[in-house]
């Protein structure tokens, strides 16, 4: 299969004209860079994570998703997914319900995020009074993410797409975060890609609510004042910081068989604590 695009730990080859198939890796990413050691069955529980929210939210409709199974090579079996190919709108689609990550300081620099006038006297890790929606335009390889005003997507997409992107983030981020909440997990920020299909109609794209595309906190620890404890990268953040020695340049270090074996922990519980399904019964998990 021809190999389209290669992300930091995902892969997108080329089917047919009309279909595309999405490969979640092992790899995990810290302080912006690849890490040397895969976290076994990752790509597998992010996909499984993927297709249950794709399968369960009423705003996640229409989607790409057309198979997990039928369609995915032996070789990306778990960790693979047959979607409608798109053509994909330049628009990294955020919502946010709680202040963190790049809204912290933009917030402190300017009382507002993406254009979006806050409250003032938010710390970081506060939730906000209502979610919103904080666009960003994908950056060259390497550099962030820029975010831009809701006026900066209506000038790259028009009017129309921009609220319609607008209202899929938020109304996606309302029913997926009222879920999670209930099941014990804070939903601080998630990224949505959409697209749009030959006969123009807008199509949600992309993996959906992964501890990769989103910021979940485990709702027991939150102590807004300050940042919170990643749901899923924790451990590897606190050794990389207090224990490798690491200078944050890359290459990084390989990572010790503890901290592999309490991060895949955090991956699949993740998985189980959302979904209250067991992992082992995802078709590639391995036991
Ligand atoms: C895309 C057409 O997945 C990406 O990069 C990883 C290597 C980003 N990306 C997605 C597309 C999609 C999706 N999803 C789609 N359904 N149709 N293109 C392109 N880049």
């Amino acid at each position: 299969m021809k190999l389209l695009a290669t992300g930091k730990v995902r892969e997108l080859y080329q089917v047919d004209d009309e279909r595309l198939l999405m490969v979640a890796s092992d790899r995990i990413s810290a302080y912006d860079v690849v890490l040397p050691t895969p976290i076994p069955d990752k790509g597998a529980v992010l996909t499984a994570l993927s297709v249950w929210w794709f399968e369960r939210l009423l705003a996640a409709r229409p989607h790409h998703l057309i198979s997990a199974a039928a369609g995915v090579p032996a070789e990306a079996r778990g960790r693979g997914l047959l979607v409608w190919r798109l053509s994909m709108l330049p628009v990294e689609c955020v919502a946010r319900g709680y202040l963190a990550g790049s809204a912290v300081a933009d917030y402190t620099e300017t009382g507002a995020v993406c254009g979006v006038r806050l409250p003032a006297g938010l710390r970081e890790g506060d939730r906000l009074p209502q979610p919103i929606f904080t666009p960003a335009t994908k950056a060259a390889v390497g550099a962030h993410d820029e975010n831009v005003s809701f006026e900066a997507v209506v000038a790259a997409v028009g009017g129309s797409l921009a609220e319609q992107i607008r209202d899929r983030t938020l109304a996606i981020y309302a029913e997926a975060a009222t879920l999670a909440e209930g099941r014990g997990i804070l939903l601080a920020d998630t990224k949505l890609e959409f697209g749009t299909d030959a006969t123009g109609r807008l199509v949600l794209g992309d993996e959906m609510l992964t501890p990769d595309s989103s910021r979940f906190w485990p709702a027991e620890e939150w102590r807004p004042g300050g940042a919170q404890p990643s749901y899923d990268k924790q451990f590897v953040r606190d050794w990389l910081i207090h224990e490798s020695g690491w200078n944050r340049v890359a290459p990084g270090p390989d990572l010790p068989g503890d901290v592999v074996t309490a991060t895949r922990a955090r991956y699949v519980q993740a998985y189980e604590q959302l979904t209250g399904l067991s992992f082992t019964d995802w078709p590639v998990a391995a036991r």
